[in-house]
């Protein structure tokens, strides 16, 4: 990473989120032919956080997205949690800038947005897209979901179904409760399995890259990952330094001192500690 990183930066990162089935990899796939379309290379990581044993859903999103495999200009790698979503957090951000390294003008990640270390790996992309279907009360899940706070783009996919101008209208009430910054999230109907609507995702999202990087705002929010992921960095070094504080014999001594009532705990951690 340390060769790498001052190779990076160049890269755009559209992230694609919703509940499980929402139609993220097969909206992934149809967003890569587009990408393909203007002759711009793109690298894709489909995150599955949910099933540590995984095979089925990466599975699945290889065959999703099959029709590019063989493309040299797509890069497609899954990555899998095996049941640690923390370390997940801070693998995304470093497999994104080997893509970024490699000079890939694209990423797209996908990633299940349920939990809150989803919807925080979600959450790191340039552009945030989120994907509901038609139905009643999918807004609602959104909200509850903490997707609304992190959505840049709502996408309404399988708008071949029926229900999809309840679901826009719920989604408009509550970006209208939530209003207040510069750019209002727009909701774009799609039907990812025959690319309905993805020519119009696309210009949308190349709209909200044009108004991030016209307002100063794509710096800041920059900034403001690479703060957190830093801070990150350091709780989990801190982490493992506490655990590897808190065995082994001079540990093991300090808590038999305390049993005795010879030392209190907190002079113990000072003597620990110092
Ligand atoms: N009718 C209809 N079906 C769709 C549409 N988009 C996707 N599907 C189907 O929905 C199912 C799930 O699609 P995926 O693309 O795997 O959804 P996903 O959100 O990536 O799923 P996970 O990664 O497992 O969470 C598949 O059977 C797709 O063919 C659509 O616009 N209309
Ligand atoms: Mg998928």
């Amino acid at each position: 990473m340390a060769a790498l990183f001052g190779h990076t930066g160049q890269a755009y990162t559209v992230g694609i989120t919703g509940a499980p089935g929402a139609g993220k990899s097969t909206l992934t796939d149809a967003l890569i032919g587009r990408i393909r379309r203007d002759g711009a290379e793109v690298g894709v990581l489909a995150i599955d956080p949910t099933s540590p044993f995984s095979g089925g859903a990466i599975l699945g999103d290889r065959v999703r997205m099959q029709d590019h495999a063989t493309d040299p200009g797509v890069f497609i790698r899954s990555m899998a949690t095996r049941g640690h979503l923390g370390g997940l957090a801070l693998a995304t951000p470093q497999a994104q800038r080997v893509l970024d390294a490699a000079a890939l003008p694209w990423i797209l990640v996908e990633t299940v947005g349920v939990g809150q270390v989803e919807v925080e790996i979600a959450g790191a992309a340039d552009t945030t897209v989120v994907v509901v279907n038609p139905g009643w009360g999918d807004g609602v899940q959104a909200n509850k979901a903490g997707l609304l706070e992190i959505a840049d783009v709502f996408v309404v996919n399988k708008a071949d179904r029926p229900g999809v101008a309840e679901t826009v209208r719920d989604l408009e009430l509550m970006l209208e409760l939530s209003a207040g910054s510069a750019w209002r999230p727009p909701i774009i109907g799609t039907v990812a399995t025959t690319g309905e609507g993805v020519d119009e995702l696309w210009r949308v999202i190349g709209e909200h890259r044009a108004h991030l990087e016209a307002s100063g705002e794509l710096v800041v929010r920059r900034a403001a990952r690479l703060r957190e992921e830093l801070r990150a960095i350091v709780v989990a070094r801190l982490q493992a330094k506490v655990e590897d504080q808190c065995r082994g014999d001079a540990f093991e001594a300090l808590v038999r001192r305390v049993e005795a009532r010879e030392l209190d705990p907190y002079s113990a951690a000072d003597e620990l500690l110092g």
